[in-house]
């Protein structure tokens, strides 16, 4: 399959892509960093329109600002598949799925590099002289709760019992000069988890927030990946090479050589700040609440360092388009792995329950319940299968499936599944207990009914099924003698 990945090896050269491609808008005008940015990456998300990338900060002279990178675009995959490195920005999103899954499986370590070789170490800020402040870190929307640092980041952080290294994107609020938040949820993520073993150390964690590495690293960072698994290794799959690795200057970790920034702290146990809210991937403001803060120790950065922004929010936004690709990619690998075959694994944004298409037989769809069950957050809210003849990336197609094909009977809830704080919907006791049911749809039809019986009741009635062959060719090769426009 055809990629450009050789011209794309960091962040900058991304930029150019998307500016080949008409895929980025560059603004000279000057916009305050306060909400006005976010206001524009937002009605830009909401369009379909090119990322916009601030050359012209107020107050900020010299930074510049790229955000919703992989957001929608036109088709909606464009930029995400531009971010992974393919040629065709219009390939459909179940081909982008199964380039993902095989890159998925073949992971590759990382290469270390010096300091001198790394890009992210062209100018260092020791811990005295650190002022967040100094960056147009952005307010994006009103009813946030504050400046945020991190939305479009990888948050890196190492397990102390096992040294393994977890990337994720988690949400960091700016607290002041020296602080920032992470929104470290405990029970679901990596991140949270490993806290929680520093915190019953009483020990502080070292975290690296690294701003705009390639975008496969934060591609790799958001993916819901199992226990023990090394994203920069996953990254490293999709990238077709290791992951450049620089360490930090005053923590043990290490972080991609070609960010354009990277911010070496330490979160602090037993202690939390106010934090969110922030208008979220669910299309609503989600959490205002406590949250681990930690304290900056180091800024390393490029020179005329780029900052970035996500912009989450009612679909679409970036998280929504990547996301849906990867969860699907992690899906179908899992079921495969387990000899659980599907056709297709898909989530509409926002991505919260996943479609699966599949050929029904005894015992399949149970299963696959179980294996997404044990799994990493895949089945937040519930789940929908469909045959294997309706396109689950068409809504139209999986509503006519749901409309028609689910007996009611079939809708099953299953309580006691972990919750994800971010859900509008949970009552104020399930937020607390972090506890919180979830659905099973089964829009199939029943694959034991004989062949009589379902050609009488279930034949689809369009074009493709409703005549004989000989009536199709016909009618299509007299389709422009009818006097329509041939397709
Ligand atoms: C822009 C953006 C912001 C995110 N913010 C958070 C967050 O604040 N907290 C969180 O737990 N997950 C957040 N996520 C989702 C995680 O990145 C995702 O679930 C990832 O799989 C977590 O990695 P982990 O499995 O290594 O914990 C965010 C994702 C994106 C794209
Ligand atoms: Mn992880």
């Amino acid at each position: 399959m055809a990629t450009n990945r050789e011209t794309s090896k960091d962040l900058r050269e991304y930029l150019n892509v998307l500016e080949a491609a008409g895929e980025l808008q560059r603004i000279k005008k000057e916009v305050d960093w306060k909400l006005e940015a976010g206001a524009i990456s937002r009605l830009a998300c909401e369009r379909r329109a090119p990322a916009p990338m601030f050359e012209n900060i107020k107050g900020y002279p010299g930074q510049r600002m790229a955000a919703v990178l992989l957001g929608p675009a036109k088709p909606l995959h464009s930029r995400l598949a531009l971010g992974l490195g393919l040629e065709d920005k219009a390939m459909p999103p179940l081909e982008i799925i199964d380039y993902v899954c095989r890159r998925f499986r073949n992971p590759r370590p990382p290469v270390n590099v010096s300091p001198r070789e790394a890009p992210c170490k062209e100018v260092i800020i020791p811990g005295k002289e650190v002022n967040l402040l100094n960056f147009p870190i952005p307010w994006i929307k009103s009813i946030d709760g504050g400046r945020y640092i991190g939305t479009w980041d990888i948050i890196i952080t190492r397990d102390p019992d096992t040294g393994w290294t977890n990337w994720a994107i988690y949400r960091c609020m700016v607290e002041d000069e020296r602080h920032f938040t992470i929104l470290l949820l405990p029970a679901r993520q990596h991140g949270g988890r490993m806290f929680a073993k520093y915190e019953a150390m009483n020990k502080p964690m070292p975290v690296a927030l690294v701003i705009g590495a390639h975008p496969i690293c934060h591609l790799a960072a958001m993916t819901p990946f199992d226990n023990g698994v090394a994203e920069v290794d996953m990254a490293g799959g999709l990238l077709g090479a290791g992951v450049p690795l620089v360490k930090c200057e005053t923590i043990d970790l290490e972080v991609p050589a070609n960010a354009e920034m990277v911010i070496e702290a330490e979160v602090m146990p037993g202690e939390r700040v106010d934090e969110g809210p922030f208008g979220e991937y669910t299309g609503h403001s989600a959490h205002r609440g406590k949250a681990p803060h930690a304290i900056v120790k180091c800024i390393t950065h490029r020179r005329e360092p780029i900052h970035t922004m996500a912009n989450m929010g009612k679909p679409y936004d970036d998280y929504a388009v990547a996301q849906g690709v990867l969860f699907g990619a992690v899906i179908k690998n899992r079921l495969e792995s387990q000899d659980l075959p599907i056709k297709a694994a898909y989530f509409h944004s926002p991505g919260t329950v996943p479609i699966i298409s599949l050929k029904p037989r005894a015992g399949l769809i149970k299963r696959i319940v179980a294996a997404l069950m044990s799994g990493q957050r895949l089945l937040p809210v519930g789940v929908v299968f469909v045959d294997e003849d309706v396109d689950v990336t068409n809504l139209t197609d999986v509503w006519w499936a749901l409309s028609t094909r689910m007996h009611p009977r079939s809708y099953e809830i299953t309580d006691g599944m972990s919750a994800n704080t971010l859900i509008p919907w949970l009552t104020p006791e399930e937020r607390v207990r972090l506890e919180a049911p979830f659905f099973v749809i089964n829009a199939t039809l029943p694959y034991w009914w004989s062949r009589e019986y379902r050609e009488d009741h279930t034949t689809i009635a369009d074009f493709e099924h409703g005549w004989t062959g000989d009536i199709q060719q016909a009618v299509l090769k007299n389709w422009s003698a009818y006097g329509y426009r041939d397709e």
